[in-house]
């Protein structure tokens, strides 16, 4: 089945790629279906991504990212996300990458004007909104750190379940889904929402890059079974 794709990708004008953590699985990024290790072994991700849960045991939640920001700085983009960005470079406005993880992965291997759809693990903001005293040089340490004279704590600067996604990202995604003639969907469960309806808002081809079943295979005009790595490079070669 992989020869009409690289046919679709050869006569597509318009090409949107909506990535999961399954696109991160080869560099060594758990997926959030991969079980939690170590304290976090009895919490489903969906639990500690809440502004509840970070309220509740703020050093439980912070430590967390720590341990998945120290992760992902220790890994490199995988063959996957470097066929992405070299066909963004061969085919300039092509392609538009559509993400729903925080790593950063696809921005390092150079791909531009990313939409990152879930924010990203490597910032922080305040978790209230800051006052006249918090500013960063007013900092104190610890996990999480605060401002030393309102308490406030920051936060990473990610989109927590129940809270609204960027709306200029979100607004962007939904305009290249409506526009593209061909959307990737590559490693990702299909679940979460509102990321996963942009696979069936578009009007364009749906080709499923997975290992495994999904959600949105039900979506697709092709399931293509396979890792991101495998697949892509095929795909996406001229
Ligand atoms: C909101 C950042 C509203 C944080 C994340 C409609 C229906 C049902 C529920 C909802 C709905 N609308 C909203 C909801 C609620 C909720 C939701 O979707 N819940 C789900 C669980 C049912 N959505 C929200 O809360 C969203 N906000 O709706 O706000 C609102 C409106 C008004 C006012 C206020 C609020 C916010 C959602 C974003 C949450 N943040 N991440 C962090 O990272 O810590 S979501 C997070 O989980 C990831 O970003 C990602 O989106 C998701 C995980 O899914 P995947 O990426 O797909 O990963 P997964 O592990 O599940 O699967 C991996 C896949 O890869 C597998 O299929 C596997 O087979 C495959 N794979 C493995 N290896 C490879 C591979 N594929 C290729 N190659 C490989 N090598």
């Amino acid at each position: 089945m992989k020869e009409p794709v690289r046919q679709w990708v050869r006569d597509a004008r318009r090409i949107v790629v909506l990535t999961g953590a399954g696109m991160s699985a080869e560099s060594g990024v758990p997926t959030f279906r991969d079980a939690q290790a170590g304290l976090w072994a009895d919490f489903r991700p969906e639990q500690l991504a809440t502004e509840e849960a970070f309220r509740a045991d703020p050093r439980r939640v912070w430590d967390w990212y720590a341990l998945r920001r120290e992760g992902v700085a220790r890994v490199a983009p995988n063959a996957g996300h470097a066929a992405i960005a070299g066909f963004q470079q061969r085919h300039p406005g092509r392609m538009t990458v559509v993400t729903q993880n925080v790593d950063g992965l696809h921005q390092r291997a150079g791909s531009p004007g990313v939409l990152a759809l879930h924010g990203n693990i490597a910032e922080d903001r305040w978790l209230d909104r800051p006052r006249a005293c918090c500013n960063l040089d007013a900092i104190e340490g610890g996990r999480p750190p605060r401002c030393a004279v309102c308490g406030n704590l920051r936060r990473p600067a990610v989109v927590w379940f129940g809270e609204m996604l960027p709306q200029r990202e979100l607004a962007q995604a939904e305009a290249a889904a409506a526009a593209c003639d061909l959307m990737l969907v590559v490693g990702t469960s299909g679940v979460v929402y509102p990321a996963a309806g942009l696979a069936r808002a578009t009007r364009g081809r749906v080709v499923v890059v997975n290992p495994q079943a999904s959600e949105l295979d039900d979506a697709a005009d092709v399931v293509l079974t396979g890792t991101a790595a495998q697949v892509l490079p095929e795909l996406l070669e001229d």
